[in-house]
Parts: C-alpha cells; sequence; structure tokens
C-alpha cells in the first residue's frame, strides 16, 4: 500500500481538463484497485471559482472525492487558480493546507503547489495569459497534444520559470529539513534525484498523457496515466 499518491493541476471547469480520465482513476483508488493510505491533492483543483464552468464529469470528480474522503486521508494543497480555502475546502469535503509534509520510510517529504516562487506570473500576468491561450490552442488544434507539449519544452520562457520554481523550492526543502520536494503548477513531470533534496513534480491532468506522484517507503516515483478508457456514451 502506498504512502501516498499525488496528483496536481486539474484544472477543472478548463476545456483541456482530462475529466473522464481522472474520474477512472479515482475510481481505481476508491475500489482499492491502487491502495494507497492518503490522496494529495497538489494544488489546482480548479481553473477558476466560476463554478458554471464545470461540466457533468467535473462534478463527477468532486463527487468521487468527497468519497473518498470518508475512506481515506484525502488533503488538499492551496494553487494559484483554487480561490478561497473555505469554499474549496467545503465542495470537496476535505483538509485544506498551503504545505505540508508526510514521513515515509524515515524520509520527509514536503509537499507544495509551488506558484509562490513563480514570479513570472505576478509580474507579467498579461503574457502569462497570451501563452495560456495560445497552448490551449495549439490543444485543440492537435487532439493528441503533442505539438503543443512540444511547442511549451521548446519555450525558454517556459523553462526558466520551471527550473527556478524546482531551485527555490528545493533551497526551501533544505532549510525545512525535508529529504524530498513535491509540486504541481508548471505541468511538467520531473523526478530530478540528482542532488540532496530530491525534487519532484506531479505534471497534470491537461495535458496526454496525465502523470500523477506514487510515494512508497520513502521512495517518490512519477508515473503516467495510460489506462485506456472506454469511449465516452
Ligand atoms: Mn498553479
Amino acid at each position: 500500500m502506498y504512502d501516498a499518491v499525488v496528483i496536481s493541476d486539474i484544472h477543472l471547469g478548463s476545456d483541456n481538463c482530462q475529466a473522464k480520465y481522472l474520474v477512472h482513476f479515482l475510481g481505481e483508488v476508491r475500489r482499492g484497485a491502487m491502495q494507497t493510505k492518503r490522496l494529495i491533492l497538489n494544488g489546482d483543483v480548479f481553473d477558476s471559482i466560476d463554478f458554471r464552468r464545470l461540466k457533468k464529469h467535473h462534478w463527477g470528480i468532486l463527487s468521487e472525492l468527497r468519497k473518498l474522503s470518508d475512506e481515506i486521508e484525502v488533503v488538499w494543497i492551496n494553487g494559484n487558480h483554487d480561490g478561497p480555502s473555505e469554499i474549496v475546502s467545503h465542495l470537496l469535503g476535505v483538509r485544506c493546507a498551503d504545505e505540508m509534509i508526510v514521513e515515509s520510510g524515515g524520509r520527509k517529504l514536503l509537499f507544495l503547489h509551488g506558484h509562490r516562487f513563480d514570479q513570472f506570473i505576478t509580474r507579467y500576468p498579461v503574457l502569462t495569459w497570451m501563452a495560456d491561450r495560445l497552448y490551449r490552442f495549439l490543444q485543440r488544434l492537435d487532439k493528441s497534444h503533442d505539438f503543443a507539449k512540444f511547442a511549451k519544452r521548446k519555450s525558454k520562457m517556459f523553462l526558466r520559470c520551471a527550473q527556478k520554481i524546482e531551485h527555490d523550492a528545493v533551497r526551501y526543502a533544505a532549510k525545512r529539513g525535508c529529504d524530498a520536494v513535491c509540486c504541481g503548477h508548471t505541468h511538467l513531470p520531473v523526478a530530478n534525484t540528482a542532488g540532496p533534496v530530491r525534487y519532484f513534480n506531479s505534471g497534470c491532468w491537461t495535458e496526454k498523457p496525465c502523470h500523477y506522484l506514487t510515494v512508497l517507503d520513502g521512495t517518490v516515483s512519477v508515473c503516467a496515466y495510460t489506462e485506456d478508457v472506454p469511449a465516452l456514451v
């Protein structure tokens, strides 16, 4: 049984949210096909607090999360898109936090969304908005998402930003005496085990394939969710 399963950046309410995959994934956790002591939602569960944008499958995810929280510990960590924690906490029926530490296999693992280390979104809000629009447009053009993914990973602006978040998160985790830090926010799945403090990023659920982290005896793994989902009715 895993000490934790971690997902982030679901962006419920956005049109690129891979909700049907996530309903399937959460169902597997709840039915025990993937057994874990806790589920950590590492920020940006919602795309905005405009709940009119939530579609049927998006409400299905909230319902799965509520059911899961009756059986295992579900913790939601605040992201920059989520809105007031009192509202989210009520909607999901789960505990909210800005960050959390989990002890696993004698190691201290720190979980936080990572937007606090991102100065780009506060310094250049318009550019951030435009880059996001462009990215979503590319995703719509090419349903495989390969081209949008390629464009993002070639963007120097994006890579610099992702590296800064990694660097600052590792430094902060070291200060707190942790062995590893797990972030979200950049939507880029990462496992960097080279340094004394390891860095992981859980990727997102707005790009195919979707990613998640598993934590077992102090070891964090980045996994892609590739389960074939039956066609939607
Ligand atoms: Mn974010």
